[in-house]
């Protein structure tokens, strides 16, 4: 069906948007950006939140667009796909309603239930099964923080889009294996631990598969979006990883990849979880990826350190455009000061650049306060975390790699590509910069016939339609400085 056009919805903790993918088996995915909204942690009653009615008021308005787009194209909009960031859930009621606004993963709440729920099921009980590397927002600690869940389910972001969308209340596999609550080998709920814990074994809603049709559209919601009565909202991977991973445009399976924006997600593709206790104790996650597939990785410190900064800055008046502030760090010589990316003292949003700053006095050295000082350290910190990282996943793996994919929007950072090539001395081929959402697209197009096979064949497609830009391992020291 070559009028057949698909509508993704993508979220990330950054920013949103939705676009319409055009798929053919020749000439690969095209994504055309419909409607791109800002995201971002808001306080409220002293907690940190996502203002979900708003991210939903634009979900509805970049709909709305696509099929106006479509109708005029002459295109049939055949479904939707929903992926946002992972973890994070609201709570709605029997009559449908959301409780509340949902909490981010940014919030503290959950510090003080680590140990609880550690105090039930051992770290090493809960590796065991899940293969969730350890973080303090994990689903399972926040729920324990919920002071009351009597009559509510849990449903995670993507998943409550779909539910708003279509009535249907499923959970997405992908995004279900970031809960701490998902067997990595069953590739089920692990309910002994929903017992265990005390969690009623109906807090989430079923599992779907990415492939799977979720529903039709509600019928207000076709009123109000002009969507196709046909149109059908069908499961991607639904953690936003999950479908960059999926559109990683490797060739072949010996390579690494990082999926750049607000966290860098530093690792390699499995067919079976590793859940050594070596595993565990260098903190690697198993999360589930498109096709059953293990994503083994770490969450190392990402751009929301230099988002953070920026932020700060243009508070000060000190706003610089983000393609000056990294030409200028690239001129600083290489060998500068570093922080672990990873430093949970980084997580909340606050005078991020005085963090840094005393991270680096913690370590003996000194940062200069210029926000080109401050740039070139973050750039240096990630490569060396990333170099770490790597270097792990072959150590844990036993697989060597060849090459680093570096997808999202940090793929777009040249200074950044380069120093990673430099410090893991691999080649870095950097692309898609919405990786996200042609994997999103890719899931769809393939449920719906459009293009077929498994990941390889998906991965070439995403590779057809995008220009990509190989870095290579330069000496450093030599050269004496880091852009290129
Ligand atoms: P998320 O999905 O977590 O919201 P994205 O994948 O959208 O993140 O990536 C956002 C990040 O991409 C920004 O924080 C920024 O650092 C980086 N970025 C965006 N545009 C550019 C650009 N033109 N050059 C370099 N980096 C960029
Ligand atoms: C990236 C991401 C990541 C999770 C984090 C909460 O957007 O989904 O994979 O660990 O957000």
């Amino acid at each position: 069906d070559i009028n057949a056009v698909f509508a993704a919805i993508d979220i990330g903790a950054s920013s949103g948007r939705v676009m319409l993918g055009r798929v053919s088996p020749s000439t690969g995915v095209s994504l055309e950006t419909i409607h791109r909204f800002p995201n971002g942690v808001v306080e409220l009653d002293g907690g940190l939140h996502w203002d979900f009615d708003a991210l939903f008021a634009e979900v509805l308005k970049g709909l709305t667009a696509a099929a106006s787009v479509a109708a005029t194209n002459g295109e049939r909009i055949v479904s939707v796909g929903i992926d946002t960031w992972a973890v994070d859930y609201g709570l709605v009621n029997k009559a449908g309603e959301l409780t509340a606004q949902p909490y981010s993963y940014r919030d503290e709440r959950s510090r003080a239930t680590v140990g609880r729920v550690h105090a039930v099921i051992s770290p090493e009980k809960l590796y065991a099964t899940t293969g969730l590397q350890y973080l303090q927002f994990n689903t399972l600690y926040q729920l324990a923080a919920e002071p009351n869940l009597d009559g509510v389910q849990a449903l995670l972001i993507p998943d409550l889009i779909a539910f708003l969308l279509t009535g249907e209340r499923r959970t997405e596999a992908t995004n279900a294996s970031t809960t701490g609550l998902f067997d990595a080998v069953k590739g089920e709920w692990a309910t002994g631990f929903l017992d265990a814990l005390g969690l009623p074994r109906s807090i989430f809603p079923p599992l779907i598969q990415p492939g799977e049709t979720v529903g039709t559209l509600l019928p207000a919601i076709l009123k109000q979006t002009g969507l196709p009565a046909d149109a059908t909202v069908v499961a991607v991977g639904s953690h936003d990883t999950a479908s960059a991973v999926a559109a990683v445009p490797a060739d072949g399976d010996d390579f690494a990849y990082i999926s750049s924006g607000t966290w860098s997600l530093v690792g390699v593709e499995l067919d079976a979880a590793v859940l050594t206790e070596a595993s565990r104790s260098a903190n690697f996650t198993n999360e589930r990826g498109v096709d059953g597939t293990i994503r083994y990785l770490r969450n190392v410190g990402g751009l929301w350190l230099l988002s953070e900064c920026q932020r700060y800055w243009a508070a000060q008046g000190l706003s610089q455009s983000l393609p000056a502030l990294l030409e200028a760090a690239a001129a600083l010589p290489a060998g500068g000061p570093q922080i672990n990316a990873d430093d949970p003292a980084f997580t909340a949003p606050d005078n991020m650049p005085d963090r840094i700053r005393a991270a680096v006095r913690n370590t003996g050295a000194l940062l200069p306060d210029r926000p080109a000082a401050v740039v070139r350290c973050i750039m240096d910190s990630l490569a060396a975390g990333y170099a770490r990282t790597l270097a792990d996943a072959e150590r844990l793996t036993g697989r060597s790699t060849s090459v680093v994919h570096i997808v999202g929007g940090g793929s777009q950072n040249r200074l950044l590509c380069q120093l990673t090539a430099d410090a893991t001395g691999k080649s870095v081929i950097a692309g898609p910069v919405e990786a996200t959402a042609q994997g999103n697209v890719l899931a769809q197009a393939r449920a719906a016939g459009v293009v077929a096979g498994g990941l390889s064949e998906l991965r070439a497609l995403v590779a057809a339609g995008t220009q990509l830009v190989r870095y290579e391992f330069r000496d450093a020291f030599a050269s004496q400085s880091g852009g290129s």
